[in-house]
């Protein structure tokens, strides 16, 4: 079974949250670039500073490139590191969502709008209040709520909040993770979709052994970054990577809030360290949208990819092709 081709060779490409847009295909990346900054565990190395959105009529076939569409130096806030970027659109307006450290070296959310899914965005003066780590995804349901999905720990900062406000922790010492998984963020948008309408709460996950939380220590199946939602059959997936062990996985509920129960591995590791995703419908079929290094062979040089993915009888994800080995 061949691999797939990166969706673009001219510009290393990340992170990708794809949506329908006016019947064409929008994908929002990361933008990676390259750096002399060694790779660590507090991802130093991922120094993006712009963005650049990509569109295809089909799956496979021409993909435009818009070009940049949002820079680090129109955003007073941000001093480095624009990470996982979302889009969403509602009120004829279309935003974007993307992750930056502020002037302190935090990590927060910022929102840019703009009249075309496209681009070009205009970022707000300063980042969404109550926002912080990484990693955002916003979800517009049926019937019109929004939801910003958040978090990511060890680089993506997410281990530094649990005492209510920042406080730094190294957090990299996973055989010392005891009781419940640090998890994933979510609040509900306002209208403006550019503020928080409610707390922020924990996305909650549990196992289908126990029907608890996940714990810390179940390195496989827990919460890391690269938080996604979709529906499908009426049934909310919500979607992320755990990081360390390099899985995509998912867990099923029946609101956007949680709980969510374990549902399985839609990915195995990818060539690289990190993976990270995001799952849309498209002219009637599903995709897995995906990167990995086959290009460069470096962790911080990625290139985005798609595969069709399917669902059982009982709403399991799976490939619809085997993954290479
Ligand atoms: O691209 C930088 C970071 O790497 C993302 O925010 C994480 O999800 C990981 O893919």
């Amino acid at each position: 079974m061949a691999d797939k081709e990166p969706i673009a060779t001219h510009i290393f490409t990340a992170d990708p949250s794809a949506h329908v847009f006016n019947s064409k295909l929008y994908i929002y990346p990361s933008h990676d670039r390259e750096t002399d900054i060694k790779d660590n565990d507090n991802g130093d190395q991922y120094d993006m500073n712009d963005y650049h959105v990509f569109s295809m009529e089909s799956v496979g076939g021409p993909v435009t490139d818009h070009g940049v569409v949002l820079s680090q130096d129109d955003i007073p806030w941000v001093s480095k590191q624009l990470w996982a970027p979302d889009a969403a659109t509602a009120n004829g307006k279309y935003y974007l969502y993307f992750p930056a450290r502020d002037k302190d070296g935090v990590f927060r959310i910022g929102v840019a709008e703009g009249d075309n899914p496209e681009g070009p965005f205009k970022p707000e003066p300063d980042y969404i209040q109550g926002s912080f780590s990484i990693d955002p995804a916003c979800f517009v349901d049926e019937d019109g709520g929004a939801y910003l999905y958040f978090g990511g720990i060890w680089g993506g900062q997410l281990q530094c909040w649990t005492k209510g406000k920042f406080v730094q922790d190294d957090y990299t010492n996973m055989e010392a993770c005891e009781g419940p998984a640090l998890t994933a963020k979510v609040a509900k948008l306002n209208p403006d979709m550019k503020t928080l309408a409610t707390e922020v709460t924990d996305v909650v996950i549990l196992a289908p052994e126990t029907g608890k939380p996940l714990l810390a220590s179940d390195h496989d199946k827990r919460f890391f970054e690269a938080a996604w939602m979709h529906k499908y059959n009426g049934k909310y997936y919500f979607s992320y990577s755990t990081g360390d062990t390099h899985y995509l996985c998912y867990a099923i509920g029946d609101s956007p809030l949680g709980p969510f129960t374990y549902g399985g591995r839609i990915l195995e590791p990818v060539k690289g360290w990190t993976t990270h995703h995001s799952i849309a419908e498209f002219k009637g079929k599903w995709y897995l949208f995906y990167h990995d290094t086959s290009i460069s062979g470096r962790n911080h040089l990625r290139c985005v990819k798609i595969r069709e993915i399917v669902y059982d009888e009982e709403g399991k994800i799976g490939l619809a092709e085997p993954q290479p080995k």
